[in-house]
């Protein structure tokens, strides 16, 4: 007789027999009532490769659970996906939304900002159907639950995805807006995007960006900075072979590009900066890194 926890330790293979099968859909259906103490760390469902979001303000922390093999993609390097989304709030509870069978959260990580000022998180994740492709939605926990409150259209099409950048005040208008690049094997478009009146608004768009290569697991190709001293933060990013590094600033509403630093080899891998110097990982192993003052 397996344990609940090896129940719960998805994906399950494809061998799965009904009785097992069976075992693993009861588990799920009391795990609610278990859920009360859960932390992202000893969750059995985690997604194990997904980054837990620490919060600052009612949501301690947030995470993708339920990893799961329906969706043939693997955009990300990985046969599976996630299945739902998690958070602990600070007062202890624990809410959970499970996707219907046709969606996943293709992303590995669930992104926390207050998109609306109201002083209360939400949760920011790619959320993929399964016949129409990748969108960008966002959970709020307003009800004591968790539950979708604004999303972007689908692409249209399976196997076409986007991938989240950073989320700031980049018009420099007080409020978060999200950076996200729609399809950026292909299309390479980036767009800024906006909570507005419960709707997620396109506020502006720039060609020719990638932050993401087929099957990296590796989806933050991005930084933030002031790069042109204007007060308001800029985004840097690849542009669309990833030979060159754009500083683009939204400020205003407009995107447009400020600066452009050549690299020697295509970037691939995690930005970060500390200390006005940006790191950069590249294709060949190497890591570029220049000051940005
Ligand atoms: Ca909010
Ligand atoms: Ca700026």
């Amino acid at each position: 007789m397996p344990s609940y926890t090896e129940l719960c330790a998805l994906p399950m293979p494809a061998t799965q027999s009904p009785i097992r099968l069976f075992l693993a859909i009861a588990a799920l259906l009391v795990w609610p009532a278990l859920a009360q103490a859960q932390t992202a760390a000893n969750d059995p469902q985690r997604l194990v490769e997904s980054e837990v979001t620490a919060g600052q303000r009612d949501i301690a922390e947030a995470w993708l659970i339920l990893p799961n093999n329906r969706y043939d993609h693997k955009v990300l390097g990985r046969s599976y996906e996630a299945g739902g989304l998690r958070v602990r709030m600070r007062d202890g509870a624990v809410l959970s939304f499970v996707l219907p069978d046709e969606f996943v959260f293709e992303d590995r990580l669930a992104r926390l900002a207050d998109l609306d000022g109201d002083g209360h998180d939400e949760v920011i994740v790619v959320m993929t159907s399964l016949n129409k492709g990748a969108s960008l939605a966002v959970f709020g926990t307003d009800s004591g639950q968790l539950q979708l409150k604004a999303q972007t259209p689908f692409i249209g099409q399976p196997h076409r995805w986007l991938n989240p950048a950073a989320i700031a005040d980049f018009t420099g208008e007080g409020r978060p807006d999200i950076a996200l690049v729609q399809m950026p094997h292909l299309v390479k478009r980036l767009e800024l995007w906006t909570l507005r009146n419960g709707k997620l608004v396109r506020i502006t768009s720039f060609d020719g960006v990638s932050t993401h290569q087929i099957g990296s697991g590796e989806t933050k190709m991005f930084a933030t900075y002031d790069a042109n001293k204007d007060g308001v933060l800029d985004l840097i990013v690849p542009d669309s072979d990833r030979q060159n590094l754009l500083m683009i600033s939204f400020a205003g509403g407009r995107a447009k590009k400020v600066g452009s630093i050549a690299v020697p080899v295509p970037a691939l891998g995690n930005f970060s900066i500390q200390d006005d110097v940006l790191t950069v990982p590249l294709a060949n192993g190497d890591v570029f890194r220049t000051g940005l003052e």
